[in-house]
């Protein structure tokens, strides 16, 4: 099954949560601390509370690099323990010249065997090039992000009228060739989201900003169901994994996966 097939399943199924395992060893409940390695610890609770319903993991590399060495052996355990048939996003938004990009690819999915990545396309299309070429691989790449910072370049206007973030949305339909490419849209810009949803309805869209960053759901899916697409994942990192403390923090989590669950179904 590749990188696609994994994700199409889930959606298929209405699975549209991605759970963000952005592990910071500061939060991670006392009890668990005495473990050998606690950021594994908690990462394999949080999958067993969560892999029947999850539709993705995504795991932000920053706070595994954080750790050093300890850190990298807890990224590889957990990925070991995702359930095969779930898909997994290595999000370090990579993008360079294209021999350095053609090594940053090969780490992500020649050693660490993630199923897909985020990329940042400023560089332009040969620092996408050598990602792309992964044919069986899923490339999420940014075009409006979530942060109060996208407006500074993501929003600045070309001369034809576009915003800088339509034109990057057209240029990753042009690199789509293998039907390989995503798009990264901050699930806090719905009425930017509503404007350019048809524009994207080959590429799988991955949508950071709910709970923590403060995106409706709600709104995100009735953009999608109104467009007839369920191409879409939203990811959901602090307010799904920190949602509960204390010796059973995990029920807390997986309640609150079916409360997300819920309100996807709600408004499909
Ligand atoms: P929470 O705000 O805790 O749900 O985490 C959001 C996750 O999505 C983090 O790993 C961010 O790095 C990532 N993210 C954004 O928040 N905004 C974006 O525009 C893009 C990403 C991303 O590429 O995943």
């Amino acid at each position: 099954m590749n990188s696609k097939e994994k994700l199409e399943r889930r959606l298929n199924l209405g699975l549209h949560i991605c759970v963000g395992l952005d592990t910071d060893f500061n939060k991670i409940p006392k009890h668990l601390l005495e473990c050998e390695d606690p950021i594994f610890e908690f990462n394999r609770r949080i999958i067993e509370a969560t892999k029947v319903s999850a539709a993705a993991y995504k795991l932000n590399l920053a706070f595994y690099e954080k750790e050093g060495a300890k850190g990298f052996t807890s990224l590889l355990k957990t990925l070991e323990i995702i359930p095969a048939e779930i898909l997994t996003i290595g999000d370090a938004k990579r993008g360079d010249i294209g021999n350095t990009s053609a090594m940053y690819a090969a780490a992500l999915f020649d050693h660490l065997n993630f199923d897909s990545c985020t990329l940042n396309p400023y560089m332009g299309v040969d620092s996408m090039q050598p990602f792309l070429l992964y044919k069986d691989k899923l490339h999420f790449i940014l075009a409006l992000t979530s942060n109060p910072g996208s407006q500074d370049f993501e929003k600045l206007i070309l001369k034809d009228g576009k915003f800088l973030y339509e034109e990057v949305i057209e240029k990753i339909n042009s690199w789509n060739q293998f039907q390989n490419c995503g798009v990264v849209f901050g699930a806090n810009n719905p009425n930017e989201l509503e404007r350019s949803v048809s524009k994207m309805k080959d590429l799988f869209v991955l949508l950071p900003g709910v709970g923590a960053q403060g995106g409706s759901l709600e709104e995100i899916v009735k953009i999608f169901a109104k467009e007839g697409s369920n191409k879409f994942l939203v990811n959901i990192s602090r307010a799904i994994i920190y949602a509960g403390s204390g010796e059973s923090f995990e029920s807390a989590v997986s309640a609150k996966l079916s409360e997300y669950n819920l309100v996807v179904e709600n408004n499909l």
